[in-house]
């Protein structure tokens, strides 16, 4: 599982969560996340800071999130949302990685 919902009851939000859990990894329970919190999460990644995640990135993606993306391998996940074939997810070419997860992996994105 890639992503943990707070326990029911619990009163840490989703994000204060992520922040505290993210690449860390595993467990059970339903992936839920708005899409602000999906790109703010996936933008962590954006070691050099180009505003774009490259091949190299989404796999340090795969592997922070413990297998989240374990059916993706980091250049399919790039060819699904690379539209302009650049080699990069950028800019609105995020939403696809959003499509392609919620479609592929089950997540839920909520706006
Ligand atoms: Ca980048
Ligand atoms: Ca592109």
């Amino acid at each position: 599982m890639w992503w943990l919902n707070a326990e029911q009851g619990d009163k840490i939000g989703e994000v204060q969560w992520c922040q505290k859990k993210c690449g860390n990894v595993s467990e059970d329970g339903k992936r839920e996340l708005t899409i602000k919190e999906f790109k703010k999460w996936l933008m962590k990644f954006d070691v050099d800071n180009d505003g774009r995640i490259s091949k190299s990135e989404l796999r340090q993606i795969i592997k922070a999130s413990g297998g989240w993306f374990s059916r993706w391998k980091a250049s399919n996940g790039i060819k699904a949302a690379d539209r302009d074939g650049n080699g990069f997810v950028d800019g609105y070419e995020i939403e696809n990685l959003i499509h392609f997860a919620q479609k592929e992996m089950g997540v839920r994105i909520i706006p």
